[in-house]
């Protein structure tokens, strides 16, 4: 039984990766951190009592910025594979906490892969990086490839170019199976509530069932290549089976703006969007609204525009290409855009149907801090 051990399992990606190699037969080990709060929300169904015997699915107490729990999980596990997905993972956030972003996210990977090095581990365990498109980016070309240029527009994006080399490094210096997936964004009904398209598809689905009147937002014109997390992790496996190990792009090859993500998310509910320009008069006035169950009216504002959202250098344009992964990995995403927006939708009025029915009946439900 092969072995795997996921960094950053409690996240998006670690949730959905655990699910995936735990259907192909793996022992799954994770690595979450020390919280004042349980912090398992997406790998609860995955629950294996460890008094049990032959249990399939561990967790292990750990941080990417402790080298000496790092060593100490890899050399107790003994992984064929690892997944380093750990990571200050927020764009935004990383410009309020860039040292802590450059600890985790970058010098979190030189410890995985010299902890591989030191146990001696260098022919047995394969190694991903968690790389990003981020790398790209002020714009060098378009659409992004694995030959396109690096131009790092934030401590996150930063932090990660470090993450990206040493991974290379490690490859050429030690002959180590180590490999960069680059991923463009990837969102699901997992997603972390701070990232757009999850605080866009929670926002519309509040705002449609009463319980919230106007969802803030930053820069709408901001273009990303958006695809399905679950599509994505498939990537990250398929790049660990290969004779070599290689870099990787996985993205879908299509861009879109962030006030389309909001109008695509808001028509799920029967809200037609219009933006200033667009016909109407101010910024997100709704133009008809089709149920009338969402107790809306036409004419009202019900996206604005926040500065506080903005960030000090932006990633205007991500576009990749993933000729290299269809064609070496035979990857190929099942979700487009629209599938996308809709099974986030529906996720997210069913979370808030819930959350609703607690309210009516007298129940304080969580604030939203964003
Ligand atoms: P999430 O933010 O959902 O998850 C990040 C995970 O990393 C969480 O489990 C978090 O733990 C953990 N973590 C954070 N800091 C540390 C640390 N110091 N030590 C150990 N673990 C830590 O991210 P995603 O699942 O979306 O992304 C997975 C990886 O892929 C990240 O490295 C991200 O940067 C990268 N990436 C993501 C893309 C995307 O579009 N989603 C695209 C390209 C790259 P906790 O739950 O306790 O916070
Ligand atoms: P990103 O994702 O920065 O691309 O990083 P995010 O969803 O945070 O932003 C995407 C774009 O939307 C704009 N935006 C807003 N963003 C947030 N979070 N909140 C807002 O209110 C808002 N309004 C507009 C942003 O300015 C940006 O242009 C994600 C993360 O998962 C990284 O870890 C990963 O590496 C990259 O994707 C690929």
């Amino acid at each position: 039984m092969k072995k795997a051990l996921i960094t950053g399992i409690t996240g998006q990606d670690g949730a959905y990766l655990a699910d995936l190699l735990l259907s192909k037969g793996y022992e799954v080990h994770g690595i979450k951190r020390r919280s004042s709060l349980f912090n398992t929300d997406r790998i609860d169904h995955l629950y294996q009592d460890p008094h049990e015997e032959k249990i399939r699915f561990r967790l292990h107490y750990g941080d990417l910025s402790d080298s000496t729990n790092i060593i100490r999980i890899i050399q107790q596990v003994q992984p064929d594979e690892i997944y380093n997905l750990g990571a200050m993972s927020h764009v935004k956030v990383s410009f309020d906490t860039p040292e802590y972003t450059a600890n985790a996210d970058g010098i979190g990977t030189l410890r995985i892969l010299e902890a591989v090095r030191l146990l001696g581990l260098t022919e047995k365990t394969k190694i991903y990086q968690a790389s990003t498109s981020e790398l790209y980016g002020l714009v060098q070309a378009v659409p992004q490839s694995e030959t396109t240029p690096f131009y790092p527009r934030s401590p996150y994006a930063v932090a990660k170019l470090y993450g990206y080399w040493i991974t290379v490094n490690y490859r050429e210096a030690y002959n180590m199976y180590a490999c960069n997936g680059i991923l463009f964004n990837h969102e699901s009904p997992l997603r972390g509530e701070t990232f757009v398209t999850r605080k866009i598809t929670r926002g519309a689905a509040k705002i449609a069932m009463g319980l919230q009147d106007k969802l803030f937002l930053g820069n709408l014109d901001a273009r990303r290549d958006w695809g399905h997390a679950k599509d994505y992790v498939e990537a990250m496996y398929l790049i660990l089976q290969q004779d070599k190990p290689e870099d990787y792009v996985i993205a879908t090859g299509v861009t879109t703006t962030v006030r389309d993500f909001v109008k695509m998310a808001f028509a799920e509910v029967g809200i037609q969007l219009a933006f200033s320009g667009e016909g109407v008069d101010e910024k997100g006035i709704v133009q008809s609204c089709i149920n009338p169950d969402y107790l809306l009216k036409a004419g009202k504002e019900v996206v604005a525009v926040d500065p506080r959202y903005f960030r000090p250098t932006e990633v205007d344009l991500l576009i990749g290409d993933p000729t290299k992964s269809m064609t070496q990995l035979g990857w190929q995403p099942k979700y487009d855009l629209p599938a996308l927006v809709k099974e986030m939708m529906e996720a997210d009025v069913n979370h808030f149907v819930q959350e609703k029915m607690l309210q009516e009946a007298g129940y304080r439900v969580k604030n939203q801090f964003e």
